[in-house]
């Protein structure tokens, strides 16, 4: 009886004494015990089976150093599958499900024993993590993800990542236990619409050859992704055009494959179709072969708020015709949306499995201007039981997205346990272990995404933000807390030393490359925040010459920001660099704006608050949140990707806080709009003006009458039906803007 009270002790004692020490295993396992001790790796490893796989030889022999026969006192390894003779004895420990495996390391004998293959694998990735130096961590593992597929879809608009970027992904992925890489990128244009039918070039298809090798040599599943639903013809041609395609693909290596019918309209959406489509592939494709994995598809109403919710309707077929073996994708209950469990469970009724979860984070293509290196937050922990698969899609800035796509692998092996913080530091140290500091800095004030339509929104700067809060609240009432200003002062310090390390650091190479512009961003941020700081500090009376050399810097930094944004990342859809944009640079603004004032007082008039400006106009829920770009004398609608539905009597336009004239309209709905559509000006809101356009394909122009003064401009749907456009470009330009 005691002896047991002791042992549970010793256990529970040496589980924390083991945590407490320095040693973190990522992704978490399930089940983890440490003693607390080390030993030496000096003395050399053997395995005692002739016939281990040459492949795991070689990558153990990454990890420890191996030697052939018994020598002295060498510690034993027993390495195998479950099905393997020589862990016979330790069958039971091993959890049975795909990527299962349990390791156990002592200094007489090393444990490594998977349930399949990939467990395997799993282990020795653990093991490298016990090693600190030249020693090795005792400790007993019994490990398993709780979702079966885990990884990333790289299925953004813009720049598909390149050959190299790729690569490296899929050793990272290894390295963290991710075993899914699902190749879409909106842009290639042989996964889309109409090339979809058309063969790779012969470089490109010998690069998938090699993506494919690589994917295996790290248990990544490649799956190649079609999106063929814009242009598809429902007949036999196109059926036989996409089978086509996916044996050109099983040529090249693929052995995984899904088929994408997101943003699409017209014929292609029709979810029995679909169904018969998907059904047929599986019949005719991946029965017949012996070694294809089961379908992946993405309906058209992959998120709750686009989704019909009438019963009998589009998810309710695909759910009852689709087989019960094809896995059909979710991004939540918005297209960018948090992961709940409840979501996920109503949506499971609906399509009669388990949700395989596309999740759009750190995706960026809808404000490309911001970097989003923040923590990977908002994933519920009990819904790791209600998802088949769990899929992150990240940024065109593959090395970047890498800080999210870690915190994705750790709770997708285990939710119940995933702390996004922890991750997040975690991620930090993986990929700069020398200047971890400075890249925490960087990603700490890269975070959010600025106002957007789909209204997500992150945590930036949080450590910093309540000392900032409390002093402009201080300094609007005149008072200036100097404490508060200094730890202020200290974080703009803080981000010029980081940028000068990441600047000068010799790790991550590629990292240091994508995120440039936004660095030589971030310098101007705490070049400005240090003369915004200062600036907070002097008085305009006593110290008039000071204050304005430090007013003038900061216009100067200002001008640079500027500068920076009109020539780098010039993107057509959101151009620019955006930098801590949700904390550190307002406090510039806000601190520059309050001086202002402060100088101004007495002197003159008062400077003028923030004047108001042009608001976008519309009655059409879907885009009501859709922020306004503003140029040098132009404002646009910020280009949307999606199907915009305009119904009778809908309109979308701009409404202007002041009268306007001679205004230039030009616009691009990607649709032919003569028959329907009317451009139209008012002065109050009430009273409607038709305006003369010339249309030119898709695009119309139209010049606003300089005779009638107007605050509003629209586009209306006066037709009788419902239309579908594309908001590609709707701008209006005038010397008054
Ligand atoms: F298939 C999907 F699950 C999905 O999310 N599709 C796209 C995806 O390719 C894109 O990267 C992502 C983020 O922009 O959103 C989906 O596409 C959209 C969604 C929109 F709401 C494209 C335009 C939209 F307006």
């Amino acid at each position: 009886m005691y002896i047991r009270f002791f042992l549970l002790c010793f256990f529970l004692l040496s589980y924390f004494v083991g945590n407490s020490a320095d040693i973190s295993i990522f992704p978490t396992p399930q089940k983890v015990i440490f003693t607390g001790k080390t030993f030496s790796l000096e003395g050399t490893f053997w395995i005692k089976e002739k016939n281990t796989d040459p492949y795991l030889r070689q990558l153990l022999s990454e990890i420890l150093p191996l030697q052939k026969e018994k020598k002295g006192r060498s510690p034993r390894i027993y390495i195998g599958q479950i099905k393997d003779p020589q862990i016979k004895k330790f069958r039971a420990q091993i959890p049975e499900i795909s990527g299962g495996y349990y390791l156990s390391v002592r200094p007489e004998t090393i444990i490594i024993a998977g349930f399949d293959q990939r467990g395997l694998f799993y282990a020795l990735q653990t093991l490298r993590q016990l090693r600190q130096g030249n020693r090795l961590a005792e400790a007993d593992i019994t490990d398993f993800p709780t979702v079966l597929y885990r990884g990333v879809v790289e299925g953004f608009y813009g720049q598909p990542w390149s050959h190299e970027d790729r690569l490296r992904q899929l050793r990272f992925y290894g390295n963290f236990k991710l075993n899914t890489y699902i190749y879409g990128p909106k842009d290639d244009p042989y996964h889309s619409s109409p090339n979809w039918r058309i063969p790779y070039p012969e470089k490109e298809a010998r690069q998938i050859s090699a993506l494919v090798e690589e994917a295996k040599a790290n248990q990544v599943d490649f799956i190649w992704a079609i999106h063929p639903g814009q242009d598809i013809q429902w007949n036999d041609a196109d059926r036989q055009a996409l089978l086509k395609k996916f044996e050109d693909m099983y040529r090249l290596g693929v052995r995984s494959f899904a088929v994408f019918f997101d943003d699409i309209s017209g014929e292609g959406t029709d979810p029995v179709r679909q169904a018969e489509l998907l059904n047929f592939l599986h019949d005719r494709f991946v029965a017949a072969k012996p070694d294809v994995t089961p379908l992946i598809m993405c309906p058209t109403e992959y998120n709750k708020s686009w989704s019909n919710p009438k019963p009998g309707s589009y998810l309710d077929i695909l759910g009852e015709n689709l087989y019960p073996s094809i896995l059909v994708m979710w991004t939540g209950d918005r297209v960018i949306s948090d992961i709940t469990a409840s979501g996920l469970e109503e949506v499971n009724q609906r399509i009669r499995r388990p949700a395989y979860v596309w999740w759009n984070f750190p995706v960026n293509d809808y404000v490309r201007d911001h970097l989003l290196m923040g923590p990977a937050y908002g994933l519920d922990a009990s819904a790791g039981e209600k998802m088949s698969g769990f899929v992150a899609n990240p940024m065109e800035k593959a090395e970047a997205s890498k800080i999210a796509i870690f915190g994705v692998a750790d709770y997708a092996w285990n939710p119940a346990k995933y702390d996004s913080e922890k991750a997040w530091e975690k991620a930090i140290q993986v990929l700069m272990p020398n200047a971890s500091e400075a890249l925490h800095t960087f990603a700490a004030h890269n975070s959010d995404l600025g106002p957007n339509g789909h209204k997500y929104r992150r945590e930036e700067s949080v450590n910093i933000n309540p000392e900032i809060r409390k002093f402009l609240t201080a300094f609007r009432k005149g008072d200036m807390p100097a404490e508060s200003l200094s730890k202020i002062r200290t974080e703009y310090q803080k981000i010029l030393t980081a940028c000068t390390q990441l600047s000068t650091t010799p790790e991550n190479p590629d990292l240091i490359r994508e995120i440039s512009p936004w660095l030589m961003q971030f310098e101007v941020l705490g070049k400005a925040g240090l003369a915004a700081t200062e600036l907070a500090a002097l008085s305009p009376r006593q110290e008039l010459c000071r204050y304005w050399d430090t007013y003038s810097a900061l216009i100067g930094y200002e001008n640079e920001r500027l500068r920076i944004d009109k020539s780098y990342n010039q993107n057509p859809y959101q151009p620019g660099i955006k930098t801590g944009s949700l904390v550190m640079q307002p406090f510039i603004d806000s601190v520059r704006l309050l001086s202002e004032q402060l100088f101004w007082k007495e002197e003159t008039e008062p400077a003028p608050k923030e004047a108001s400006v042009p608001r976008l106009y519309t009655n059409i829920e879907q885009i009501k949140s859709l922020p306004l770009q503003k140029d040098s004398n132009r404002i646009s609608l910020t280009p949307m990707l999606e199907v915009i539905r305009i119904a009778p009597q809908q309109y979308l336009g701009i409404a202007f806080p002041y009268p306007m004239h001679s205004a230039q309209l030009e616009a691009n709905l990607n649709a032919s709009v003569s028959k329907w559509g009317r451009l139209e000006i008012s002065a109050n809101g009430s009273d409607w003006i038709p305006c003369r356009v010339t249309p030119q394909g898709t695009v119309f122009t139209a010049a606003l009458p300089d005779s009638i003064p107007f605050q509003y401009v629209r586009f209306i749907n006066f037709g009788p039906a419902q239309k579908e456009i594309y908001l590609k470009k709707y701008s209006l330009s005038s010397p008054q803007l």
